[in-house]
Formats: C-alpha cells, structure tokens, sequence
C-alpha cells in the first residue's frame, strides 16, 4: 500500500492512503525500523484477552497464545503519527493525485462492471453513484489497493504498542483495542482465519476500507449470497458504502456543497470559519455577514458551513459551502479535503462513464 502518512482523523476511515500535505512523498524517517518482533504476554494484552475471552465465551488461553504471537510492527507505529505540524495543505496537488486519467479508467470500468449494485444502492439508500464510486475510488483505485498488512499485526501492535508521542496516545489505543475486539469478533462470525486477513495500517480491510466495527455495524450483504464480504465482494462494498452513509443521515436529492465568495473581513470570516465541516449558518445569516453564497445556496433552506482548503503556501485558498452531506461525507473521513475529493473524483467518473457509454445503453430508460 502506497501509504505516506495519513491524517488519521476518524475511526472508519483508514484506507486514504495519501497525505494532506504536499510534501508527501518525503519518507519520515530516513533510517530503516528494526525488524518486527512478536509482542508476547504483556499485561495489558493477558487482561485484553482474557476480558474478551470471558466476554465472548473464547478460550483465554489460545486467545493470549494468538495475541501475544502478533508482531509489534515499528512501521505501523510510524505511520499512525499526524503529519508534521506547519507544513502548508495543498487542495490541488491532493485532488490531482485522485482525480487523474488511471484512476477515472478504473471508475469507468468499476461503474460498467457494476452498474446494476450502483443502480440499486442509489434507489435503496438515496445515495448517489457517484458519491459511492468517488469513495471506493479514493479509498482503494476500485480494490487495487486494499493495504498489505497483516491485520492482527497492525490492531495488535496499536492496541498494545500505542506511540506514546501521539498526542491523543491514550484515546487512539483505546480505539485500537476496540477495533481489535471487533476484528475478533468479525473473523470467528465470517470464518476468516485472523492470521490471514490483510489490510490497511491501522486496521481498515477491503473495497471500502472499513474498520472493523464499522463492517459489524454498518456492513451489509448486496450480492444476496447470505454473507457479508468487503473484502472479495465489490457489491457487498457497494450497498455497506452507501447504507454507511445513509445512516449518518445523507439527505437523498440534496446536493453536497455550493460556491461562496466569502467577506474580506478577517474576523467575519474567522467566525465563518470556526465551525468547520459542520454546518452552521443559513444563507440569509451568511448574506447578513457579507458572504455572497450562490444563488443556488441561497434557495437552500438548511445549514450550510463555511469550508476553506489551503492550497500550499502562496496561492489562494478554495472556498466552499458545505451542506447536510458534505458532513456526512466526512463521517467517512473527517476532513474536507478528504470529502471534496471524493465527490469531485465521482463527479469526474460519471462525466467520464457518461460519454463513454455506447449509443445503444445510453438511450435505455
Ligand atoms: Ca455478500
């Protein structure tokens, strides 16, 4: 997995294998990790197994022994780590590593291949196409890139190895010693050998890259074969994308964001500003505030936040209007970055699928 390093922001989304910052491809730490080496009985992990093994009426004995053999993997713990504080974002040069010739063939061909599922996602859930094909494509290129490592090793090693100089250490172990309990839990209910399963750095497996405790409780079975399976089943990624979405509330025939142009006023738009993704203010409070939201926000009668994207250092910032559903986007990831280039790069691929379709298909209903 091409994996940089990752703004690690929300537990479902560990499959956005690129960074934020447009100096990304600089390696953090030029000095090779030492080999990995297996965390064995540490305290923390005999009482995890043990709790987990009276929990779920497992044998505690082979749950340490299964533990305990994980490997404490140094380059997980490299990659869980924020960026670099005081390096400038960059909207375009992230966007441009999404939103490009390969991977819009890949969406094209995802969307012919699978045009039924994404047909019937959209009218079960309301969620668009091209939103579920835009985070599919962002997360994995289509299943291209589902992450190499061993997922035991990588909850394991967060679980029981945390960074301690992460700044949110004792609450993102807490997390991964959860993700771990459910990634348990998934293997014995879908008969997966847990030595087996590969995935993302911190945890996040299959098409839509999702932790496991987002795949227990958000995952649903779309090709009808009685199981629930992200990891070989592009349709069963599908409809849990889109039932995702749906139950942190996507609005069916909403739109995900407008243009503003926003007040040149720095403490007006500080204020604008402040509330980030989520959304805020209406338009009339926006237009009280000397925003000029486009006439099409104006007729929404929601509320709408005020997102900026930085683009590096020196040029301009991108500005937008956020609705009920780019929030909701960003339940997969928190970020807006994250949200816009998921739905630009959907919006890229209809366009693309569109006109690629032969003549005959397009003119059926
Ligand atoms: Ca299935």
């Amino acid at each position: 997995m091409p994996v940089t390093r990752l703004r690690f922001l929300l537990p479902l989304c560990a499959g956005l294998a690129l960074s934020l910052c447009a100096h990304a491809a600089k390696p953090r730490h030029a000095k090779a990790p030492p080999p990995p080496q297996p965390l064995g009985p540490r305290p923390a992990l005999v009482a995890f197994a043990d709790d987990l093994a009276t929990a779920q009426n497992w044998d505690a004995a082979a749950l340490r022994e299964q533990l305990g053999q994980a490997l404490d993997l140094p380059r997980v713990k490299q990659l869980i780590l924020p960026a670099t504080a005081g390096t400038a974002k960059n909207w375009t040069a992230y966007r441009d590593r999404f939103i490009e010739p390969k991977r819009l063939d890949a969406g094209v061909a995802f969307w012919a291949e699978h045009e039924a599922a994404l047909a019937r996602a959209e009218s079960q859930y309301g969620v668009p196409a091209e939103v579920i094909v835009g985070i599919i494509g962002v997360e994995t290129f289509y299943g291209r890139i589902t992450g190499g490592f061993k997922v035991l090793d990588a909850l394991a090693t967060l679980a029981f190895d945390f960074p301690r100089e992460h700044p949110r250490a004792t609450e993102r172990q807490a997390f991964f010693r959860s993700e771990l309990a459910e990634f348990l839990k998934l293997c014995r209910e879908n008969g997966l050998d847990a030595a087996d399963v590969r995935g993302s750095y911190a945890g996040a497996l299959g098409w839509p890259q999702f932790m496991p405790g987002s795949w227990r409780q958000h995952a649903v079975d779309f090709d009808g074969d009685g199981r629930i399976d992200l990891i070989a089943s592009p349709e069963d990624a599908i409809g849990s994308v889109a039932h995702y979405l749906s139950e942190y509330g996507w609005n069916a025939g909403e739109t995900t964001h407008y243009s503003v142009r926003l007040p040149a006023d720095p403490i007006t738009r500080r204020r604008l500003l402040a509330p980030d993704i989520k959304p805020s203010f209406t338009a009339a409070q926006l237009v009280e505030a000397g925003a000029e939201p486009s006439e099409a926000a104006r007729e929404d009668d929601g509320l709408l936040a005020v997102i900026e994207l930085q683009n590096g250092p020196k040029k301009p910032t991108t500005v937008l209007l956020g609705t009920q559903n780019f929030w909701v986007v960003t339940r997969y990831n928190w970020s807006a970055y994250y949200a816009l280039a998921v739905i630009e790069l959907g919006q890229a691929v209809k366009a693309r699928w569109l006109t690629s379709r032969p003549p005959a298909a397009s003119q059926a209903p």
